[in-house]
């Protein structure tokens, strides 16, 4: 039997089968989680509908989070249905194209700062508390997804650096907000992984390159490696975890320099 067996999870942020919410549908359901989705928007909503057919998920439902009204609607949709949820996942992130390319003091504007900081991280508060009503069980768990650009800078990551670190600090302070309902709220920073969000960005192969140099395990990770970890975090195997970053970036932000840059590997 599953860890996950008897629990309902609510994973937004899928756009393809290469999206980390796939990677983390695949291991819940895989673990018994009986599964609802959500698609940005009209466009993807065919493609998730689709996936929803494959993972056997309850329903797939529309919802983009800069909007108030599609927030509590999408609340309202999914208590129709279920009369409860265990498991809250949040896998969205957007900065204006733009603002991600080149210096950060060049690219950042008083619009694209609003819209990243809007977009990445109150929308998981926003999420939090519409579906916090929902989550009266007790065990419940809330999950986000974070990047080490919060903490150091990266090149080209420009605006989403501050965006995440607020996005991890929202972590913090919704564990401190929803714990003494036994909810626990966690955040997991991967490592860089080929999706639609990494599509575009400017050097990313080299970036890929020097994290393979430098992780020790020698590379990078997969979508179903952080699916392993989400499903662990919001299990109750995890009880005693909230308010937590959990790494999953095969060592990369444990290394100072790696031996490789000092021909000592
Ligand atoms: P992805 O492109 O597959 O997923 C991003 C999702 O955000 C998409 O499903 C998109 O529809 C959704 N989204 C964007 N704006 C939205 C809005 N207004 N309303 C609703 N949904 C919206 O890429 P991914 O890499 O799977 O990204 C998922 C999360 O993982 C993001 O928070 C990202 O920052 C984080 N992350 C990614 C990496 C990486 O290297 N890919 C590393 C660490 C963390
Ligand atoms: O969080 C992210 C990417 C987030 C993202 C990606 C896009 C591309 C398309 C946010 N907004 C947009 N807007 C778009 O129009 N990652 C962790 C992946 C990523 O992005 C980088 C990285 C890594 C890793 C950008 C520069 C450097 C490294």
């Amino acid at each position: 039997m599953g860890f996950l067996t008897g629990k309902r999870a609510l994973i937004t942020g899928l756009a393809s089968n290469r999206s980390i919410a796939w990677g983390i549908a695949g291991a819940m359901k895989r673990e018994g989680a009986e599964l609802a989705l959500t698609y940005q928007n009209e466009k993807l909503k065919p493609r998730v509908e689709q996936f929803a057919t494959e993972l056997g998920a309850t329903v797939a439902l529309g919802c983009d989070v800069a909007d108030d009204d599609q927030i509590e609607q999408l609340a309202t949709d999914l208590s129709t249905r279920w009369d409860g949820l265990d498991i809250l996942v949040h896998s969205i992130a957007y900065a204006p194209r733009e603002e991600l390319d080149g210096l950060y003091l060049d690219a950042v504007t008083r619009d694209g700062f609003a819209i990243a900081h809007e977009i990445s991280s109150y929308s998981f508060a926003a999420l939090a508390r519409e579906f916090r009503g929902m989550m009266q069980d007790g065990n419940g768990a809330m999950l986000t997804l974070t990047y080490i650009g919060s903490l150091r800078s990266m090149p080209g990551y420009n605006v989403m650096g501050p965006a995440k670190a607020s996005l991890e600090a929202n972590v913090r302070y919704l564990a401190q907000s929803v714990g003494s309902q036994g909810i626990r709220v966690n955040g997991i920073s991967a490592g860089p992984i080929r999706t639609l969000a990494a599509s575009g960005i400017r050097g990313f192969k080299k970036m890929m390159t020097f994290y393979e140099h430098t992780a020790p395990l020698g590379r990078g990770v997969t979508i179903e490696e952080v699916g392993n970890a989400a499903a662990f975090l919001c299990s109750d195997l995890a009880s005693g975890i909230t308010g937590e970053i959990l790494y999953v970036d095969a060592g990369f932000q444990s290394v100072g320099i790696s031996p490789y840059f000092a021909n000592q590997d």
